[in-house]
């Protein structure tokens, strides 16, 4: 059987744009108990206790800190949800997002 090689005309160059990427932001307030905001920084984001409280301590004494940097979607709907597992207990504990530079 007769073998034939076929060559592509023609070069296909795929152009991948990264998503834009957003800061998940945790705020300081004078109500929320520090042991409160280190759990939920574990359970939402993934955090071990000693990850947790270091960023916990940031936002204390700085008044914010970055908690984590995700797609928008995920960092909405993770920052909605640490915010209403504060909410839930009556806290005020937030958590905010903001694009990348
Ligand atoms: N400032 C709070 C307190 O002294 C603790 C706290 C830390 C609250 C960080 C929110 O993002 C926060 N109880």
């Amino acid at each position: 059987m007769p073998q034939t090689t076929v060559t592509p005309k023609t070069k296909t160059r795929t152009k991948t744009e990264r998503p834009k990427l957003y800061k998940v932001m945790l705020l300081n307030d004078d109500y929320t108990p520090r042991e409160f905001v280190v759990s939920v920084l574990q359970a939402e984001f993934r955090m071990n206790e000693a990850q947790a409280a270091a960023v916990m301590l940031t936002a204390h004494r700085k008044g914010v800190c970055v908690v984590a940097v995700f797609t928008k979607d995920v960092a909405e709907s993770k920052a909605a949800r640490a915010s209403e597992a504060g909410a839930a207990f009556g806290f005020p504990l937030r958590f905010t997002t903001e694009p990348e530079e």
